[in-house]
């Protein structure tokens, strides 16, 4: 399960249903193009807190439908409705993805134990491991090293997603467990967590700048230091300029320049203007050539 995975983004049309032949296309440029070893599914990217479970579901089946087995598949169930994230889980496993992975409950502020049944709950239903899904800017859960501990003594916890400026704690991690899994989720410090040995990286602009995250993570691994920090250069001149224009919806204008039918994004999050567009295709133009 190691290695880099795509955020998998995912086409909605103007009325905010799946466009499944959108959705095959970005599949396929994901691994024909950025050859990432796999795909997470129903992120934060896919829109995942936008949608309805059975779009989660539809998603989950296209998604597999389309890459086979040619990728690793990691399928985000997490949800406040305990219910749903099981019902979730469960689908996603009897449909061959390889691992679920569930972002910390937020919301109400869960105190640890609530937490932990949370994530035992989820596993508890189905044959299958978790990633933990670890993004406090947006879920305002800040676990300690001892709680990673804690949620790792589950054996079927293989791992975390972790998207946090924290790399003290990530450092801690690493050397704490090195046998689980720890994969870089801020794709604009992919150098620094590769040389705290992460396993990989999840990140959203792979969809479209995936090669160049290989060639950061593998010339880490190498310890070419020098010549990785110039791809993380060139790299973060292309996210400063995505983030300044609006992560995903300029990421989707970026893949329909590319001839992708990438469509729009669920409301409330709104599409880019004319202007947005117009910027969009400049980035594609000076960064990804
Ligand atoms: C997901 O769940 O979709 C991703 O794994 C999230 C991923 O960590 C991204 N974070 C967010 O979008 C909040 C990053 O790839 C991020 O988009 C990128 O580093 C730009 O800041």
């Amino acid at each position: 399960m190691k290695g880099l995975y795509t955020a998998l983004m995912c086409s909605f049309d103007e009325s905010g249903n799946i466009n499944e032949k959108g959705l095959r296309e970005i599949v396929r440029q994901n691994i024909d193009v950025q050859q990432v070893d796999g795909l997470y599914v129903n992120g934060s990217t896919g829109e995942n807190f936008l949608i309805s479970k059975e779009q989660k579901k539809q998603i989950f089946d296209i998604v597999k439908n389309e890459a086979g087995d040619d990728v690793k598949l990691i399928a985000q169930v997490g949800a406040l409705n305990l219910d749903e994230a099981v019902e979730l889980a469960k689908y996603a496993t009897e449909l061959g993805y390889n691992a679920i992975s569930a972002v910390t409950p937020f919301y109400y502020k869960f105190d640890f134990d609530e937490i932990k049944d949370y994530y035992n709950t989820i596993l508890d239903s189905v044959d299958n491991n978790l990633i933990i899904y670890s993004i406090p800017a947006l879920t305002g859960v800040n676990m300690n090293l001892e709680q990673f501990g804690e949620l790792f003594k589950n054996d079927k916890v293989i791992g975390v997603k972790f998207t946090a400026l924290d790399f003290f704690l990530l450092e801690r991690i690493r050397h704490a467990y090195p046998d689980k899994l720890i994969y870089s989720g801020f794709d604009e410090m992919l150098l620094s967590a590769s040389v705290l040995n992460v396993d990989g990286a999840i990140g959203s602009t792979f969809n479209v700048n995936g090669q160049r995250a290989r060639q950061i993570f593998e010339l880490a691994q190498k310890g070419q230091i020098d010549e990785a920090r110039d791809v993380q250069k060139a790299t973060n001149d292309l996210i400063a300029e995505i983030l300044d224009n609006g992560l995903y919806p300029t990421i989707k204008e970026i893949l329909k320049h590319q001839g992708i039918d990438a469509g729009y994004c669920r409301k409330p999050m709104k599409s880019l203007n004319s202007e947005g567009v117009k910027k969009a295709k400049e980035i594609a133009e000076k960064h990804l050539k």
